[in-house]
């Protein structure tokens, strides 16, 4: 059995969403790798050891560049705003340790293109954390894509929908909300939100070469968390963009923090020439099938129970008909993560992968900023 040290940096909701990750895919995942739970670092020693004592790390370190010193961690998890991912990818790459990087890749293009310029360089093993891809249903959906049951694809539809800051007191900036803070997050929803979108949809449904972008920021001033201030908002708050993807299909996404009664919603839709698929976060364990080859009696929507040993990663769990949830997505992240450093086969989504989703953010912007269609 091999270890893998981790070193956790940042430890808000996804740095317990990994460490959960990390803690349970051993269970039932086996692999010759196993995560060790080396080192948690943040700037407040008192919140980083509770943060260690709660979830099991055996260490505390609250500068991230010590972290990097250590010849005891493996690996680290780069859990903190996305305006520090660059500079911690590059120094970590340079000290020879894996990255595990939250999304997104980073602020911009520009930095993502560096981050994979010192990754590939150090030979260092890489992914970002685009967990929807392993929502079971979704992988079936690539299963069920990739095997041709759909045919031509037409259409791909998407949605990511929340409420949280329609309040115009929510501040920006500080430990909670540097989500609205474009110093922090580089953009608001495209970022954040419609970045899962895009990261599925490449995987799905390949390439897009071209976007048509609108954005809206509703609230113009918020106080800053940190300074009492109030400042401008520079995020985007909503935004909905079309497109044209390398196969010929259309795409069509939509995401906004503005729908009320939406807390997060992401949804999507796939039409084909033989057979269509939907899915909802919500309904996180059901695959929407519709296929026009069934008898016409009974043809129709079909709502698939992702529950079957047969289906992906079901079978390491309880037996058919009892579903999982949404914390599964990144168990069976690390699960993979760990198979490919026992295999040595590549990881995805990596560095590479997540900077073509950072092309179509930063084209999305560019267009609705310059009221124009934008090649990726
Ligand atoms: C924002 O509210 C957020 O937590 C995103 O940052 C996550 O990436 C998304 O999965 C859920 O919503």
């Amino acid at each position: 059995m091999k270890k893998l040290n981790i070193g956790m940096i940042g430890y808000g909701f996804m740095g317990k969403a990994h460490t959960n990750g990390y803690s349970q895919a051993p269970h039932f995942f086996p692999c010759e790798v196993k995560p060790v739970l080396k080192a948690v670092c943040a700037r407040n020693a008192e919140k980083a050891q509770a943060f260690a004592d709660t979830w099991g790390y055996e260490s505390i370190e609250t500068d991230w560049r010590e972290l990097l010193k250590r010849d005891d961690i493996d690996a680290v998890d780069i859990c903190v705003p996305n305006n520090l991912h660059k500079e911690i990818s590059i120094a970590a790459a340079e000290a020879g340790k894996m990255i595990l990087c939250e999304k997104p890749l980073a602020m911009n293009q520009a930095e993502g293109e560096e981050m994979c310029a010192a990754v590939e360089k150090a030979g260092v093993k890489n992914m970002v954390w685009y967990n929807y891809r392993r929502v079971p249903a979704v992988t079936l959906a690539k299963q069920l894509i990739d095997e041709g049951r759909l045919g031509q694809i037409f259409h791909y539809r998407a949605n990511f929908l929340q409420d949280w800051t329609i309040n115009a007191d929510v501040p920006q900036g500080g430990a909670a909300t540097w989500r609205l803070d474009a110093e922090a997050a580089g953009s608001g929803v495209t970022g954040d939100l419609l970045a899962h979108c895009i990261d599925t949809a490449l995987w799905l449904n390949g390439g897009i070469k071209d976007v048509s972008a609108v954005t809206e920021t509703f609230v113009k001033e918020r106080t800053h968390a940190e300074t009492g201030q109030k400042m401008p908002v520079k995020i985007d708050d909503a935004c909905a963009f079309h497109c044209h993807f390398d196969n010929g299909s259309l795409g069509l996404f939509e995401s906004t923090r503005y729908a009320r009664g939406h807390k997060a919603l992401y949804t999507l839709e796939i039409n084909g020439e033989h057979a269509s698929i939907r899915w909802d976060l919500h309904d996180c364990h059901r695959l929407e099938y519709f296929d026009h080859a069934d008898d016409s009696i009974v043809r129709g929507w079909r709502s698939i129970h992702v529950s079957d040993g047969d289906q992906p990663y079901m079978g390491n769990w309880w037996v058919p008909g009892l579903q999982i949830g949404y914390e599964h997505s990144f168990i069976h992240q690390v699960a993979d993560f760990l198979k490919s450093v026992e295999t040595g086969e590549d990881m995805h989504p990596n560095f590479r992968d997540a900077l073509e989703t950072q092309k179509v953010c930063d084209a999305v912007l560019d267009s609705a900023d310059q009221r124009c269609w934008k090649d990726v």
